[in-house]
């Protein structure tokens, strides 16, 4: 696109380049030579659609347990997802961190706190447990474990094997606003007070734990006062709906018992069985990251067909068109920062009415890249 200036003698060529030299020393920028990429007709992230395999990742967090110590300064064992468009970052999108954690037989990570938000969607292992603020929660496959922001966490695993779970936290979001805080705890461990789960018996009422598709009320900027919900809860709610519809897929969106609000202020967290048969291609604003609990089957995103299994991890970046394609029975778990859209007045959902055309198939990172 060409700008037509008012001026165009060459006379004021010489003046002309003089101006922009001086702007750019001046630390200005003049926005009519970028308004266009700034202002873009539609959401342009710089993340792109992505899939990690677990057989790509799981023998190299084998590895990890083997080579690398949980050690304070280091914190935590977690791979994170480090999306290709991002340029080095370890972030699965813009405004989303997303990573695989192992902890070995009788390893524990210290405790610490910060101001980003995060949850655990367990994939693999038993005998962990997650204390937040002295409440030992713990923790199953499917199981979804909260460590809202500025609460203490620390993990443990007392059992003889290892453990793998999806770390999701709003640390990207924060990093943007600036508000990055962390401390670690004085001990290595919390004190567990009392029983473990805590929160899940002060909270026996399974209906309120979910809602059918998305939560469209206003964000609360308490997290859920629920830390955990249990799988065996998630798997019945979502076989009941399964069994009042036809749809391909049913989702839940996890939520907060006292006011329905999303899980966390900064991330809403959601379940999803899907049969055999497609679902309908739908863009949102804002980014998603999703999680394959158990089955397999392919999501388009953009046109290009992500063949997806049990352990992998998927990204779906802001207005990228997605549809999900069964086999038959498969249960997916998502986190994405919706809350915060919504809130802003800058959700936006647009459903296709056919299905995408098909462009290519992910094959790694031979073809990735945004062409
Ligand atoms: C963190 O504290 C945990 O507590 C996991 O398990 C992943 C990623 C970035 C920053 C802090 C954890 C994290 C993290």
């Amino acid at each position: 696109m060409t700008i037509e200036r008012n001026v165009t003698s060459t006379d004021t060529e010489p003046e002309l380049d003089a101006l922009y030299a001086d702007l750019a020393a001046g630390e200005l920028q003049p926005l009519w030579t970028i308004t266009q990429e700034l202002l873009t007709p539609t959401p342009r992230p710089k993340a792109i659609p992505w899939l990690w395999r677990a057989s790509m990742m799981r023998p190299l967090a084998e590895r990890a347990i083997r080579l690398v110590p949980v050690e304070r300064g280091g914190e935590r064992r977690v791979l994170s997802l480090a999306n290709p468009g991002l340029n080095g970052l370890p972030h699965a999108a813009g405004t989303l961190w997303g990573a695989l954690q192992c902890l070995g037989p009788r390893e524990s990570a210290p405790a610490h706190r910060h101001s980003p938000g995060a949850i655990r969607f367990v994939m693999e292992g038993e005998g962990v447990w997650t204390t937040v603020n002295g409440d030992a929660c713990d923790m199953h496959p499917g199981d979804l474990v909260l460590t809202p922001g500025w609460y203490w966490h620390d993990h443990t695993n007392a059992g003889d094997g290892n453990m793998f779970w999806f770390d999701g936290l709003d640390l990207p979001m924060i990093q943007a606003l600036d508000a990055v805080f962390f401390e670690p705890h004085p001990e290595f461990q919390q004190a567990v007070d009392g029983p473990h789960n805590k929160s899940e018996a002060a909270h026996p009422d399974d209906a309120a734990k979910f809602l059918p598709g998305q939560v469209d009320t206003a964000l609360d900027p308490s997290p859920s006062p629920l830390l955990v919900y249990r799988w065996s809860d998630t798997s019945a709610r979502l076989a009941r709906l399964r069994a009042e519809t036809d749809e391909a897929m049913v989702s839940v969106e996890f939520t907060n018992p006292d006011s329905g609000a999303s899980v966390l202020p900064t991330l809403a967290c959601a379940a999803h069985r899907l049969g055999a048969g497609a679902t309908l291609p739908v863009r949102r604003t804002g980014n998603a990251v999703y999680v394959v609990f158990q089955g397999e089957g392919t999501s388009v995103i953009d046109g290009q067909r992500f063949e997806w299994r049990t352990g992998d991890m998927f990204v779906v970046p802001s207005w990228s068109a997605v549809e999900h394609h069964g086999t038959g029975d498969a249960d997916l778990f998502s986190i994405s920062d919706t809350p915060v859209l919504r809130a802003l007045g800058i959700h936006r959902e647009q459903h296709l009415d056919a299905p995408q055309r098909i462009t290519g198939t992910f094959a790694g990172a031979a073809e990735g890249a945004r062409p």
